[in-house]
């Protein structure tokens, strides 16, 4: 793959910590560098042991490699090294060690959901790009309330759950803030958008997320789906309100230009090249 660049951003998200500076061609593991030093860093929102978090190493039994009890402890990259008792990033050092935000050791899964509909003129006819003359395609963002940046609505894969009921729940809860509703009307949200997730949506990407949380010992790792609505009529009614860790949310258009949290302008550009719209 890539070499991961904001797995190594200068500070650490939430704290004061610098990275120790990792320069390029000093990523890899395979590259011999005895004088790496690392800052050891795991944010007190992990060590006060919330449930979603595992215990330090040492302290409980794991199993890396391998679905662990409920928790799936395999990569998408294939099986990673485990250096003294503690897994290594797949893509290479990030001059941190430890989990800082990250809750597991190892990979951490989330799933995340791009739903599309075509940008239309008021007649309803699709509004090709003015320099690419592709037709657009928009998405649901929302702006994420840690960092500020503009993201799909993703979330983490509880344990044991599936991805597809992830990639809803997270939409439902992100981008339509069903945690704040009753029963009753997420019963009725869930009617309304059942029929789009389960439609036949196009897995755009697996694998490792470029996820400025990242350390060497804990990483984050993504399924991306698109579920597109071809003519925009059920999604375009969808009441959109911010919730969870969403701050706002809203329509955007999908364009090369614009700045995404993490790699998710990567995921963007293939559902572009899949629908052959503008990027
Ligand atoms: C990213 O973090 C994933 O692509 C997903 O969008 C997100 C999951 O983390 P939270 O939104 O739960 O913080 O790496
Ligand atoms: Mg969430
Ligand atoms: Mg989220």
């Amino acid at each position: 793959g890539v070499l991961h660049v904001k797995s190594r951003c200068p500070q650490y998200p939430g704290s004061q910590v610098k990275r120790c500076p990792v320069p390029d061609d000093k990523v890899e593991w395979s590259q011999n560098w005895p004088e790496y030093s690392p800052v050891s860093h795991t944010d007190p929102a992990v060590t006060k042991k919330p449930k979603w978090a595992d215990p330090e190493i040492g302290k409980f039994s794991v199993k890396f490699n391998a679905l662990d009890g409920e928790v799936d402890r395999t990569s998408f990259e294939g099986n990673y090294r485990v250096e003294n008792g503690k897994p290594l990033n797949p893509r290479g050092r990030t001059g941190v060690t430890g989990r800082g935000l990250l809750g597991r050791w190892g990979p951490n899964h989330a799933a995340d959901p791009i739903v599309t509909r075509w940008k239309m003129d008021k007649k309803g006819a699709k509004m090709p790009h003015a320099v690419s003359k592709r037709p657009i395609l928009q998405f649901v963002s929302i702006k994420r309330k840690d960092c500020g940046e503009w993201a799909i609505p993703g979330g983490m894969v509880d344990p044991g759950e599936q991805i597809s009921l992830t990639l809803q729940r997270e939409f439902s809860e992100e981008a339509l803030n069903s945690l704040a509703m009753s029963a009753s009307d997420k019963t009725k949200l869930h009617a309304r958008i059942t029929n789009l997730f389960k439609s036949p949506g196009i897995e755009v990407y697996k694998g490792y997320v470029d996820d400025p949380r990242n350390t060497d010992n804990a990483w984050m790792e993504t399924v991306a789906v698109n579920f597109h609505d071809e003519s925009g009529d059920s999604v375009s009614e969808l009441p959109l309100q911010a919730g969870d860790d969403a701050g706002q949310v809203q329509w955007v258009d999908v364009d090369s230009s614009f700045p995404l949290y993490a790699s998710h302008s990567s995921f963007l550009e293939r559902v572009a090249k899949e629908r052959s719209a503008h990027w």
